[in-house]
């Protein structure tokens, strides 16, 4: 029941287990829904508004490792200018402050503008994360359509605990965590606009959607998921739908309309007015958006030597492989979109803007345990309506704008170089044994290669979780630090001894942890710069310089960004670097191996996916057998 039992983030499901929905239940009267929901958010804390003092501190700290000694000196100055009694950081931490009493979070709505509806590129590769299933038992189509079938089931059987109420609370480090983000990504999805997209969720309108978007050779069908009486299909009623739509459409063609959500957002939301000025059109849209998710069926990916499957699955996921792969055959404005493949290649793509990874692998993970325990799926007898096909008026304006983005779709694909790696040497349970915070040491390891390859130190984002308080989304953990910069300098240098250099890791290790720590209570400093910047334009007051400073353009160009997104399936996260010149690296850490993705661009001549993925690696072992062969390491 809601707040007893529970899921920690990154964790396993405590002792008392997931729960499991209870099939075919009544659904709970509205007001009992809500008010269970209620008392557990209304419970959990207010991002706090950290002191000013103490991030202008923090800040410089973190600039250390990063910029020239002159760079830091310049920076201080304007720092002492903004903090002063009389300067404008007072005046906008108070701004802040008073927003923080009139909010239920002060920061999550600029985070979504910023981060996500106002951020224009293309949400496929440059926002939009893919998640990789392990390969499924089928190769053909019927197989395909069987495991459909039987996943559409499961994530109905997911809704039902969200409907009802019965998800268990997850934690972290021991406290409750906000579970709104459960809330936004079914029957959601995003609206792309001029300047700015906005997200639409139906699933709190009176008249919640009975439906999912089914795509397949492109041509899209809504089916109606749940019988007259409020019960949702069976997975054999389902099977026999999914037969009726791939026969629909298999032999015929259509364009490829989906293709057109791949734009910069800009092109996108002049192309979108263009497209649902047709009445038609804007049903079949308003069908898609209103939808609960989207099931992708795609055609078969082109076969690969086994160790390259995951790294082209995850392209798979990420991207579609371009317009003559599956690229068009996805919404990526839809906030969930299951992709399965006819050669048993599962997983998903998702919109970030209503929530984080863990919500959406919590969902996968409960769909894949209700996969592998239903029964084998068996056409049904009795007769169901057609799924309806969406129609689509192409008008020549209409086909132009198709043509233009199957063009910046398959630059995008072209560009973008994905490595998926199983570091199958050891898990968590070599840094635990060290008595080391696992992902510490990964992300140290990250350090200690990108040193290895670049002789320099980069700005590097890992995601935090802010969800112990009320609608939190993330702040950024700085992996770089003084302590990290010690330790890679130290690492490789044959003049240190070996206990030096395990007293540097544990000291980087340690720092790392710690900045977590203060970045999942709301005291890291991130966020906070953003919410003073933000306050500013809020106040119509001219940007304040330390946001114009050259070493603040330096510390948001990261060249690593990184995400650590656990799970009970051995599935693999993936995403693209955020800058022109760097790496996304999202890591499953499990008991005995780390799933890695790394992701990089071609057009960028310095970085190699597939190197900094072999740096990684190499790193990861160094750091064991130095921890093996020191002594002192085993206290
Ligand atoms: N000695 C022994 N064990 C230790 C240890 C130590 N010094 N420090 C930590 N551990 C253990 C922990 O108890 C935990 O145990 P468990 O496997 O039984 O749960 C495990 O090691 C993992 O801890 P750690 O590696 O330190 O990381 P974490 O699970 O606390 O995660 C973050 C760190 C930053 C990933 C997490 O706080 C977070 O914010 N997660 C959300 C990230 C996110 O949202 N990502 C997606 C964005 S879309
Ligand atoms: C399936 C989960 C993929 C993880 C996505 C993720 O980590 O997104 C980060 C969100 C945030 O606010 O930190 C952004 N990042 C991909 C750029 C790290």
């Amino acid at each position: 029941m809601w707040g007893i039992c529970g899921r920690t983030v990154g964790g396993m499901a405590k002792a008392c287990g997931f729960v499991r929905p209870r099939h075919l239940v009544k659904p709970v009267s509205a007001t009992r829904v809500a008010g269970r929901y209620l008392t557990h958010q209304r419970g959990l804390p207010c991002l706090p508004v950290p002191p000013l003092q103490q991030t202008c501190e923090r800040y410089i700290t973190a600039l250390e490792p990063m910029v020239e000694a002159d760079e830091l000196m310049h920076t201080k100055q304007l720092l002492e200018e903004f903090k002063k009694a009389s300067g404008l950081g007072e005046r906008l931490q108070k701004g802040l402050e008073k927003r923080a009493h009139g909010t239920e979070n002060w920061l999550s709505e600029w985070w979504v503008q910023v981060a996500y509806l106002e951020y224009r590129m293309p949400v496929v590769v440059h926002s939009s994360p893919g998640l990789v299933l392990p390969r499924m038992d089928f190769s053909d189509k019927q197989g395909q359509i069987r495991f459909a079938a039987k996943l559409i089931a499961g994530v109905l059987d997911f809704k039902t605990m969200i409907d009802n109420e019965t998800l268990p609370v997850e934690y972290l480090g021991g406290k409750p965590l906000c579970m709104n983000q459960y809330y936004e990504v079914l029957s959601s999805c995003r609206i792309p606009g001029l300047k700015k997209d906005s997200v639409v969720n139906h699933a709190k309108s009176s008249n919640p959607p009975r439906h999912i978007t089914v795509v397949h050779n492109f041509q899209f069908f809504q089916l109606e998921v749940y019988n007259s009486n409020g019960t949702p299909l069976t997975a054999d009623q389902l099977l026999v739908q999914l037969e009726k739509i791939c026969s629909a459409s298999s032999e015929t063609e259509a364009e490829p309309v989906g293709i057109l959500t791949t734009q910069h957002r800009d092109c996108w939301g002049k192309a979108y007015l263009r497209l649902v000025s047709d009445k038609t059109n804007k049903e079949s849209v308003g069908a898609i958006q209103r939808s609960i998710f989207t099931l992708c069926l795609d055609g078969a990916m082109p076969q690969v030597a086994d160790e390259t499957y995951r790294s082209r699955a995850a392209i798979q996921m990420l991207h579609g492989g371009g317009i003559r792969g599956n690229s068009g055959n996805r919404w990526f404005d839809k906030t969930l979109q299951f992709i399965i493949g006819e050669d048993g290649t599962c997983g998903a793509n998702y919109e970030h803007a209503p929530a984080e990874g863990p919500p959406i692998v919590a969902l996968i993970d409960h769909v894949v345990e209700y996969t592998r325990k239903s029964e084998a799926v068996q056409a049904a007898m009795a007769s169901l309506p057609t799924p309806r096909r969406l129609q689509f008026n192409i008008t020549a304006e209409i086909k132009k704008d198709i043509e233009e983005a199957k063009v910046s779709m398959n630059k995008l694909a072209q560009d973008l170089d994905m490595k998926v790696i199983v570091f199958g040497h050891f898990g968590k349970n070599v840094p635990k044994a060290y008595k080391m915070s696992p992902d510490a040491f990964i992300q140290m390891a990250l350090q200690l290669a990108y040193y290895r390859m670049y002789q320099r130190c980069c700005a590097t984002y890992e995601s935090a979780s802010l969800r112990m308080y009320r609608l939190g989304r993330t702040d950024t953990i700085r992996s770089t630090s003084s302590a990290s910069a010690s330790f890679v300098k130290a690492f490789d240098d044959p003049s240190k001894q070996s206990s030096e250099k395990v007293d540097l890791m544990e000291k980087a290790v340690k720092a790392h942890r710690s900045y977590t720590n203060m970045a999942i209570s709301g005291q890291a400093i991130d966020r906070h710069l953003l919410g003073l910047k933000m306050q500013a334009v809020e106040e119509k007051l001219s940007v304040p310089a330390i946001f114009k400073d050259p070493a603040y353009a330096k510390a948001l160009h990261y060249q690593l960004s990184t995400s650590q997104v656990p799970s009970q399936t051995d599935c693999v996260m993936c995403f693209g670097p955020v800058v022109p010149n760097g790496y996304g690296v999202c890591y499953n850490p499990m008991n005995d191996h780390i799933n890695f993705a790394v992701s990089s661009f071609n057009s960028c001549k310095e970085t190699n996916a597939g190197l900094l993925a072999q740096a990684v690696e190499d790193a990861l072992l160094d750091m064991r057998t130095l921890l093996d062969q020191t002594p002192r390491a085993r206290l």
